[in-house]
């Protein structure tokens, strides 16, 4: 057998859909990697394993599962919003408090005053909670800098953020979060800003793989996110959308129809954008811990979506004004409590679908021969037990690339 590491002794929740059993689940089996990829899995009685001369792990029947990937962050800021959140609590609402040009736009004020190297220092640990429970591959917006200057200093901080912990990441250019005061009254002049500047720029510099906008009422019209779309794909950049997270202005039907990767959020979705999703192939993604960080009563549709084969992801929505939680686990066991979804959906949700979700299905998310070896080990006698408990780590190794940290 041609291979440089082997596991064995496991109970590998593959997640691969050709494997007929909940998780994916493959008994006793082994993985065998090659360099930093998946190059085997063979069942407890295949000979192969006897006549192994590398390195043997044995994994004393405890599950692996794919690496997580959090699919959904805005995990570089700068300052805090902690105090907005006391008002919050004394009776303001998030759209009161954006009216009044704090939220986003007050996160704005202090990344744009934020060097480059300050960002990255906020942002490490946010990242390394992230990792520490098993996060391997990690998306990150901006959409708090608005400039043409900010937002590609917003995505240099993610990429060295991601270098420096370890992780994979897909940065993700989110500049028509909302309209800066610059632009006040004249949105359209800065999604124009937005279309011919910045989208060009980060495409030619490679900073950014997608391009997300934030589709609503106190944020961009259907029309201008239309826009940006047309320029992300005239530059080679995939498309997502922020969209029905608190009112229904039909921005899934948008993003399934331009084939984006992901529309997230998705409270206020309703029958025809189910519809839409589901024909587009394009994913679904869960963000529970804003649901509950700002007590909102409409909860998505899953059940719709489950029906109609909408693949379904769940990630963090890391920010500092709706979900200032650096867990996926707390993220999960939310998805499983307020969305009804089991814990192998939840599961699913940062594995296989996240990877969907980051146009990576191809080469992450499950464990199947060709994948790259990202994989994690826990000390749990049933996987649901990753969802069901938050607090206790639960994790006892982390393979990367192949690579054992
Ligand atoms: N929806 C959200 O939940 C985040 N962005 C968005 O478009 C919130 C970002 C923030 O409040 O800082
Ligand atoms: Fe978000």
């Amino acid at each position: 057998m041609n291979a440089d590491a082997l596991w064995v002794n496991a109970k590998l929740a593959t997640f691969d859909p050709t494997v007929n059993a909940p998780y994916g689940l493959r008994d006793g089996w082994a993985i065998a990697t090659r360099g930093d990829t998946i190059a085997a899995i063979l069942p407890p009685d295949a000979p192969e394993l006897h006549s192994f001369q590398g390195p043997v792990t044995d994994c004393g029947g405890k599950w692996i599962t794919p690496g997580f990937i959090d699919c959904h962050t805005h995990l570089v800021w700068a300052g805090s919003r902690a105090p907005e959140w006391e008002l919050r609590l004394a009776g303001a609402t998030y759209a009161e408090i954006a009216k009044r040009g704090g939220g986003i736009l007050s996160t704005m004020r202090a990344l744009r005053a934020a060097s480059e190297d300050e960002l990255v220092a906020v942002a490490l640990p946010r990242l390394r909670a992230l990792a520490a429970e098993g996060v391997t591959c990690v998306e990150i917006k901006s959409g708090y800098g608005l400039t043409t200057a900010d937002e590609p200093k917003t995505l240099r901080a993610a990429k060295r953020v991601a270098a420096e912990v370890g992780v994979e990441v897909s940065p993700t250019l989110l500049a028509a979060h909302v309209v800066p005061p610059e632009f006040a009254g004249r949105a359209d002049d800065y999604v124009s800003l937005v279309c011919e500047e910045m989208i060009p720029a980060a495409a030619e510099e490679k900073l950014a793989e997608a391009v997300d906008v934030f589709c609503e009422s106190i944020a961009f019209s259907p029309a201008q996110c239309e826009r940006v779309f047309r320029s992300a794909k005239a530059h080679g950049l995939a498309i997502k959308g922020h969209v029905e997270q608190l009112t229904n202005l039909h921005g899934a039907e948008l993003v399934a129809r331009h084939g984006g990767w992901s529309v997230d959020h998705l409270e206020y979705l309703d029958d025809a954008g189910v519809a839409a999703l589901a024909k587009a192939g394009t994913v679904a993604v869960l963000l529970p811990g804003a649901f509950y960080f700002l007590r909102e009563k409409q909860r998505p549709p899953t059940e719709s979506l489950r029906a109609a084969g909408v693949p379904m992801a769940v990630a963090t929505d890391l920010n500092d004004g709706t979900s200032p939680f650096a867990s996926l686990r707390l993220a999960m066991n939310m998805a499983c409590v307020f969305y009804g979804l089991t814990p192998e959906e939840a599961l699913a949700g940062v594995t296989r679908n996240a990877a969907k979700a980051l146009g990576r299905g191809h080469r992450l998310g499950t464990l199947e021969v060709g994948k790259q070896a990202d994989f994690l080990l826990w000390d749990v006698m049933h996987p649901s037990q990753i969802v069901f408990q938050v607090g206790i780590n639960l994790l006892t190794g982390r393979v990367i690339r192949g690579v054992q940290k």
